[in-house]
């Protein structure tokens, strides 16, 4: 039987990585999107390479959402049942300091695709994922928040993703193509990026263990996160696209934390006596208890520092996900403290 082909853009990123897995494994040929870079940054997919079944089904090629001949080329030449668009500037404290290239990558570049795939598959075979996000509903007043929820973003992230659902809706609607959008509540894995506060809690809490550095500096720890884990959530994804219908579904947990809960959670699995305190100015910091590992008893392990904050914040978010457990039959399993043990014993392991 002839395999099925994916394009993914964005696959050397966390969902790209696990998506590429999940489609190898369900025998698909697989073509990954993959930037040039200065340095080789392929480091989540390499082991894909390790398995010559899966390595065989793999074919990268150079690309990127801002360039509409690219992309055209790729569908083009390609001409894949299913594209997959992971690609983008996701930070979202990020996409304060970076708010035009935000768009154009988050914005315009899923509008490139979707117009590609409208001019190359006049037949209309080829299906579309959008990644969409929970940012988009900001701080909407609804909790939690499902498909028919009111958006209202705070970010040029957010704003940046609300274009690219709409888009992606009028294009289904406009032109009759299988195009949905996920949206997606935070989740997280052992390949995090860095700079978002999971993995940034628990490196930078390893590494003041390890005596790598003296404290770690967070900004707000209020803001509430419904947490899933990605390995699942890459798993609706695909069955989106497997759906009978083009559709949206909100992809979520449907149980929320706080920052502080997350950074109170790694302290505690790491064995760390702690107690928070305020200074003049209202900033939290925490001090150690107890003397273990290069930490001290009375050290400054945790502070609230000013830069990062951001302009505007999403103060809650929690998602209701039974839409996708009735019609697609997918239900998270994986609960915040297993999510947060598996990255913190993956870190444990990889910070000498
Ligand atoms: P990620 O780790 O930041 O990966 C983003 C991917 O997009 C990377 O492969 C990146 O390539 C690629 N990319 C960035 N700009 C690009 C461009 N101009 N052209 C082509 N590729 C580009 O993000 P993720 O956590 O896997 O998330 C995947 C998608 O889901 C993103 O669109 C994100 O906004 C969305 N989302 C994520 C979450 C979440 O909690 N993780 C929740 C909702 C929605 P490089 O490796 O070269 O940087
Ligand atoms: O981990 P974060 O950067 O994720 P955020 O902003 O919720 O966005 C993530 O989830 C979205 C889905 O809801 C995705 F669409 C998006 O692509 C991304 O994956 O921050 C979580 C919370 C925020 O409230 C932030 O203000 O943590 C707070 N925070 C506090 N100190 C910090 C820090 N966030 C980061 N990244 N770094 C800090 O030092």
């Amino acid at each position: 039987m002839k395999k099925k082909k994916a394009l993914v853009f964005g696959i050397t990123g966390q969902d790209g990585s696990y998506l590429a897995e999940l489609l190898l494994n369900k025998n698909y040929l697989v073509y990954g999107v993959k930037r040039r870079t200065s340095l080789i940054h392929t480091t989540r997919i390499d082991h894909i390479y390790k398995d010559f079944h899966l390595k065989t089904n793999l074919i990268l090629k150079y690309g990127d959402v801002t360039d509409f001949s690219n992309v055209f080329r790729l569908i083009n030449e390609i001409k894949p049942d299913e594209i997959y668009n992971l690609a983008a500037q996701s930070n979202v404290g990020v996409s304060f300091e970076l708010a035009e290239y935000t768009a154009q990558t988050d914005s315009i570049g899923t509008l490139r695709i979707l117009e590609a795939i409208r001019i190359i598959d006049t037949k209309r075979k080829m299906k579309f994922y959008q990644a969409s996000t929970s940012e988009i509903f900001g701080n909407s007043p609804d909790k939690p928040y499902n498909e028919k929820s009111k958006f209202e973003p705070v970010s040029p992230y957010g704003t940046a993703k609300l274009y690219s659902y709409w888009t992606t809706r009028n294009y289904r609607d406009a032109y009759s193509m299988f195009a949905s959008n996920g949206i997606l509540f935070n989740h997280e894995s052992p390949r995090r990026g860095e700079n978002f506060i999971s993995r940034k809690v628990i490196i930078g809490i390893i590494k003041i263990l390890k005596g790598h550095q003296k404290c770690l500096y967070l900004g707000n720890l209020k803001s509430k996160r419904d947490w899933g884990h990605a390995k699942e959530f890459v798993d609706a994804q695909w069955k989106i696209l497997q759906y009978k219908f083009p559709d949206d579904f909100v992809i979520a947990t449907g149980k929320n934390y706080s920052v502080k809960d997350l950074v109170n959670l790694v302290l505690k699995k790491l064995k760390i006596k702690f107690l928070w305190k305020k200074d003049k100015k209202g900033y939290e910091y925490a001090i150690a208890k107890n003397d273990i590992g290069q930490i001290k008893k009375s050290q400054i392990i945790i502070k609230q520092e000013k830069i990062y904050f951001r302009p505007n914040e999403v103060h809650n978010l929690v998602g209701d996900y039974r839409k996708a457990t009735k019609l697609l039959k997918w239900k998270p399993k994986i609960k915040f403290d297993r999510l947060i043990s598996e990255m913190i014993d993956s870190d444990l392991k990889n910070i000498i």
